[in-house]
């Protein structure tokens, strides 16, 4: 069939829309119609082509929703007509790292993935007699794409493509960083370093956990009246403090944080962010991902002395089994998506939403088709 896409033909060049043909799904797959997505910082980092692993051509795009509108032979767990949200972290289930209970990190489907390519080793996407690639199993900046079973999560009906897309990535990656991976507890103090797409949604996991201080830092102080939108209880701007950050944190917090999340990308920030942890006991979460070839640095004494270093993908989220859960907690009132989503554009003038990101004007932009 021919679909309409944003194409990404080479690095650091605007996405191109055009016409592109799809493949029907085979064995273990679903055709599904993209509705909404959300444009995130990865797909940026990747269309720079500081991503080493990027691939070209290839449709980006892994924060969709959309509808499953046919399914291949063998498939199961969805129908036609179900509403789904793409995973980029699938959840089969069956292989080690999902039996293992101990990760998210569903390894089914990984190597193809990693290729731009579906399970059987071959793309769905052409332009003529050229390959177009999958990018992160999900490829949602088109407005059909096709997902193996094990990466869709089949949600509610009555909830809006336009928002709940972003619980493909963003909100189930910060929330998910707070009750799934590091899983704070009430009364816990908490520092997010990073009020981004991704931090504010820390803030309001750390909120819905029931977190006594949360305390925000971020350059921008634009993000202080978000942050608090949210459930911040302090801001720190670090450009405004006096002397080094890490002791005015610890001092903050009285001794340093139980839990604190870097949602940056920086290598630097990274260390503050373990050593404003609380000595014997505190965890630094990991969920901003720096560029590549970069490395973390520490004292060893700051583990010896019981900091603890982890990261977070996904949020620690199993994609099939928890993503309709997040969604209930948008429809229940219990997470706020609609004041993250700052921009609502349709799919032609989705290289804007770059240039929004770049300005920091946008906490986040969907695409509707
Ligand atoms: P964003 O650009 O929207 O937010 C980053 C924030 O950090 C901005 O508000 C910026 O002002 C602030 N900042 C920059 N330098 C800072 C500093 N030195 N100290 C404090 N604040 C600083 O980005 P985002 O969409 O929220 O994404 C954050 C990171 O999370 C990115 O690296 C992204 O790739 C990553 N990410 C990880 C996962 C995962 O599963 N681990 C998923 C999605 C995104
Ligand atoms: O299993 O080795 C693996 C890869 C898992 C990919 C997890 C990606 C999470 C971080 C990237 C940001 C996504 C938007
Ligand atoms: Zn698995």
């Amino acid at each position: 069939m021919k679909i309409k896409a944003a194409v990404a033909h080479r690095p650091n060049a605007p996405l191109s829309i055009e016409e592109v043909e799809l493949e029907g799904p085979k064995e273990g797959e679903v055709l599904v119609e993209i509705k909404a997505t959300g444009v995130c910082h990865t797909d940026d980092y990747t269309l720079s082509g500081k991503d080493s692993e990027g691939i070209f051509p290839s449709i980006l795009g892994h924060e969709g929703a959309g509808v499953v509108v046919d399914v291949g032979p063998g498939v199961k767990s969805v129908k036609k007509g179900d509403h789904v949200i793409p995973l980029y972290t699938p959840e089969c289930r069956q292989c080690k790292f999902c039996l293992s209970r101990k990760t998210n990190l569903c390894q089914a489907i990984r190597a193809t993935q990693g290729k731009g390519l579906m399970p059987d080793g071959t793309s769905r996407f052409k332009i003529g007699k050229e390959t177009v690639y999958h990018y992160m199993g999900t490829s949602t900046f088109a407005n059909y794409t096709v997902l193996p079973e094990i990466a869709v999560a089949k949600i509610r009906e009555d909830a809006p493509f336009d928002k709940v897309c972003y619980i493909g990535c963003g909100v189930t990656t910060g929330i998910g960083a707070v009750i799934y991976t590091a899983q704070v507890k009430p009364g816990d103090n908490v520092v997010v370093f990073g009020l981004g797409g991704i931090g504010l949604n820390v803030i309001q996991g750390a909120r819905m956990a029931g977190a006594n201080m949360i305390v925000g830092v971020d350059l921008n102080p634009a993000r202080k009246e978000m942050g608090e939108k949210f459930g911040m209880t302090h801001f720190v701007n670090p450009s405004e403090v006096q002397g080094d950050l890490v002791p005015y944190l610890v001092n903050l917090t009285d001794g340093g944080a139980d839990y604190s999340f870097e949602c940056v990308g920086s290598v630097q920030v990274m260390r503050q962010a373990l050593e404003c942890c609380h000595k014997g006991w505190g965890v630094s979460v990991i969920i901003g991902v720096a560029a590549a070839g970069q490395e973390i640095a520490t004292r060893p004494f700051q583990l010896v002395t019981g900091r603890v270093w982890k990261g977070s993908a996904f949020g620690g989220a199993r994609g099939r089994t928890d993503v309709p859960k997040i969604v209930d907690w948008y429809m229940d009132k219990k997470i706020n998506i609609d004041d993250l989503i700052t921009y609502v554009l349709p799919i032609d003038k989705i290289n804007e939403s770059f240039d929004l990101m770049h300005s920091g004007k946008s906490i986040r932009s969907v695409v509707t088709f």
